[in-house]
C-alpha cells in the first residue's frame, strides 16, 4: 500500500554502516508512515494539514537514546518522526492525525499540535524555543540533570523570538538543547535567500556552542552527540545544525523547487542508500515496516471519530 519515490541516481556519498535492527526498524516505521500519510491525505482521509519529514527521519532516531523520559522535547510542524521515536505509537498518531478514537489529543491537536508526558509541538514557527527555555529553567532547578530539547527549522531563525531565548539560554546556563533541521529551504523560500551569515555565527554571538551533522548515518551522528548532550544537562545550551534534506513538498502538493533541487535531495537520502549498501538487512525489515504501517492505516481507518470535550 506505501509507495517508495522512484530510486535515487546512483552518485551515493560515501557508504552507511550497519545498523542496529531497532534503529533500522524505526528509520523504516517513519518512512512508510509519512508515505503513507501523502496517500491519504489524497484520498482526503486526514483532517487538516500535514507536513512529512521525508528524508530527514534519522534526526530523531540518532537522538533518541540520547534523551530520557525526564527530558522534554519541542517539536514542531514537521514532527511525526520526533513523535515516533519517542513513543513508536503509530496507531495514537495516526488517530490524531485522522480524528479517530484513541487519538493522542482527542484528535483536536491534529498533525502539529501534540502533548504527551513531555512532549508538545506547535505549528506556529519560533513559538517553542522560549517555552523550552522557560522549561529548561525550571528543569535546573528541580531536576538537575533533565534537559529540553527543542526542533526547529532553517527557517525559524528569522523569528526574534529566537533570539531572546537564546540570550537567555547562554546567561542562565540553561540545559537547552536546539536541534536544527536545516533543509535549506522553507516552504518555498532557499535558506541562502533569507538567512545572514551563519547559524553557528548566530549560536557563537550568544556565546553557544554549535555542532554541525552532515552525516546521515546515524552510527556516526549518534557518540558524537553523546558527550556534547551530556554537556547540555550541566547547564551549557547548545545547537546542533543538521543539514538534512526535505525529500517530500513542503506540506502535500506544493514542491516549488527546481527537479535539480529535487534530484539532489535525493541523492543524500538514507533509504535508497541503505538499501543499495546492506540489501539483506534491509529489504525484510522493509517489508515489515510497510506492513506494520498497513496494519496501522487499516486498523485506525475503521475505528469511530474521536470525541473530545474540554470537561474530559
Ligand atoms: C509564525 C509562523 N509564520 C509562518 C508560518 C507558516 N510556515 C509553516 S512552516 C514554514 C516554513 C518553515 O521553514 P523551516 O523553519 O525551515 O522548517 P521546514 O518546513 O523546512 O522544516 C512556514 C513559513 C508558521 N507556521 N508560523
Ligand atoms: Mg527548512
Amino acid at each position: 500500500m506505501t509507495e517508495t519515490l522512484a530510486p535515487a541516481p546512483a552518485t551515493s556519498p560515501a557508504r552507511l554502516s550497519r545498523l542496529a535492527d531497532d534503529d533500522l526498524a524505526l528509520l523504516l516505521l517513519i518512512r512508510h508512515f509519512e508515505l503513507e500519510l501523502l496517500r491519504l491525505y489524497g484520498a482526503g482521509e486526514l483532517n487538516g494539514t500535514t507536513h512529512t519529514c521525508l528524508g530527514q527521519e534519522y534526526v530523531p532516531v540518532a537522538l533518541r537514546p540520547l534523551l530520557g523520559p525526564g527530558d522534554f522535547v519541542f517539536s514542531n510542524h514537521r514532527g511525526h518522526g520526533h513523535y515516533l521515536a519517542r513513543f513508536g505509537d503509530a496507531h495514537g498518531l495516526l488517530a490524531e492525525i485522522m480524528g479517530r478514537e484513541g487519538a493522542v489529543c482527542g484528535g483536536v491537536g491534529g498533525s502539529q499540535h501534540l502533548h504527551r508526558d513531555r512532549y508538545l509541538s506547535t505549528g506556529v514557527q519560533g513559538e517553542s524555543l522560549p517555552v523550552a527555555a522557560g522549561v529548561a529553567l525550571h528543569l535546573r532547578r528541580t531536576e538537575p540533570g533533565t534537559l529540553a530539547c527543542v526542533h526547529i527549522g532553517d527557517g525559524t531563525w528569522g523569528e526574534g523570538a529566537v533570539y531572546e531565548a537564546l540570550n537567555l539560554a547562554s546567561l542562565w546556563d540553561l540545559p537547552l538543547l536546539v536541534v536544527v533541521e536545516n533543509n535549506g529551504i522553507a516552504q518555498s523560500t532557499p535558506t541562502g535567500a533569507q538567512l545572514a551569515g551563519t547559524i553557528a555565527g548566530r549560536a557563537a554571538a550568544f556565546g553557544i556552542g554549535h555542532h554541525l551533522v552532515v552525516s546521515t548515518d546515524v552510527n556516526e551522528i549518534r557518540p558524537a552527540l553523546e558527550p556534547l548532550v551530556a554537556g547540555v544537562r550541566r547547564g551549557r545550551p547548545l545547537v546542533v545544525e543538521f543539514r538534512t534534506h526535505r525529500l517530500g513538498p513542503h506540506s502535500k502538493g506544493d514542491d516549488t523547487r527546481p527537479p535539480e533541487a529535487v534530484r539532489a535531495a535525493r541523492e543524500h537520502d538514507w533509504y535508497d542508500r541503505y538499501a543499495h549498501d546492506h540489501p539483506d538487512h534491509f529489504h525484510p525489515l522493509d517489508a515489515r515496516a510497510r506492513a506494520l504501517v498497513e496494519g496501522v492505516v487499516a486498523e485506525v481507518s475503521a475505528r469511530p471519530p474521536s470525541r473530545w470535550s474540554p470537561c474530559e
